[in-house]
């Protein structure tokens, strides 16, 4: 059966879905499809989240732009750490972000960090900024704080629940780091993610919880000795955003002290949003893992609660990979047509 898309839009989806105007799935933000093409242009420079260190935000220029994606040059780096991003992407700011915001920025190799400005570089380089009204902003507030404690998913190791950390914060999403492992390990998401859990979560489902990496004991990791150790607070309960029936609603008692450990009635029994409602057999447009430049006709062939298995048509199912569902790298049918993208027909 080839099933085009579903019947009925996600209500998993409905919180933060966007309905594309000829009706078919409703698909969260950024898989959404855009009102108009992108007025980025090749040259344009701009900071960025660097995607083999995401907690590093970096000097960038636009070194390709196909319909609205774009293919990202981290400045003073090799080619080879070139990247591609949906023009609305949440990763990218314009130049000054940064400084405005009192973060951090990695400046292109060979500037020193202190020094780096703008100006200097755009003329130096003869270049531009690319316009901050080309930027998708959204100034919206999460309850996480840089330093708060909470048990996260290692997605690069999905059987791992780890003692993690909020590392940084802009504004809905926030930065979830591994307590002394590398910034590799680390990932951007927002309070609904189903990858995240509050302090105490392992224990209450009786799961396993991975310590800090060379910790003394891991095997008797005890929370409050945590937090007092290393003066930190636990992540309120109330900062986890539950999305049900298409509503988030916050879980938790709001008044949980933010600093005890939470104690198994107060743990919410999950935090996760609802299913998506992709199904086997639902046909997409999917960027090729193997050559991000690439987008092809690609089919659902399974599924799970918050992932896709993509298969990509007439490709070998080798090469079918799992995504999570909310991956800004699928888009639902007509995406590439619509936002002027080449769409790679399956061979043959
Ligand atoms: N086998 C891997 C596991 C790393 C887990 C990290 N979790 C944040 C290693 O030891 O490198």
């Amino acid at each position: 059966a080839l099933s085009l898309h579903p019947g009925e839009p996600s209500s998993a989806l409905n919180q933060v879905s966007l309905t594309c105007p000829d009706g078919r799935m409703s698909v969260p933000q950024d898989q959404s499809c855009p009102s108009r093409r992108t007025a980025f242009k090749v040259g344009m420079k701009l900071e960025g989240i660097d995607p083999l260190h995401p907690s590093m935000v970096c000097v960038l220029t636009v070194a390709e732009v196909i319909g609205c994606r774009l293919r990202l040059h981290i400045d003073g780096y090799s080619e080879c750490y070139d990247f591609w991003v949906n023009a609305d992407s949440p990763d990218i700011r314009p130049a000054g972000w940064c400084r405005e915001h009192r973060h951090k920025l990695h400046p292109p190799k060979g500037h020193s960090e202190t020094e780096f400005d703008w100006q200097d570089y755009l003329q130096s380089t003869g270049s531009v900024a690319a316009p901050p009204t080309l930027f998708t902003c959204r100034s919206t507030v999460c309850e996480f704080q840089v330093g708060m404690k909470l048990e996260a998913v290692d997605k690069k190791n999905p059987g791992l629940v780890c003692v993690a950390s909020v590392a940084d914060v802009i504004n809905d999403r926030f930065l979830v780091h591994f307590d002394n492992w590398d910034d590799t390990y680390d990932y951007w998401c927002d309070s609904s993610s189903p990858y995240i859990h509050p302090v105490g979560w392992c224990e209450v489902q009786g799961r396993p919880l991975t310590a800090p990496q060379g910790h003394p004991s891991p095997e008797d990791f005890v929370w409050d000795d945590y937090l007092q150790e290393t003066g930190s607070t636990a992540a309120p309960s109330s900062a986890f955003t539950l999305v049900s029936g298409g509503r988030a609603r916050q879980t938790g008692d709001q008044s949980e002290s933010s600093t005890r450990c939470l104690t198994a009635h107060s743990v919410p029994l999950s935090n996760q949003r609802a299913p998506h409602g992709f199904q086997v057999n639902h046909r997409l447009e999917a960027v090729d893992r193997r050559n991000p430049m690439l987008i092809r006709v690609a089919t659902v062939t399974d599924t799970e609660d918050y992932r896709v298995k993509v298969h990509y048509d007439g490709w070998s199912t080798q090469l079918d990979v799992w995504m999570d569902s909310d991956h800004t790298d699928l888009h639902p049918m007509g995406w590439s047509q619509r936002t002027g993208h080449p769409l790679e027909p399956p061979p043959g």
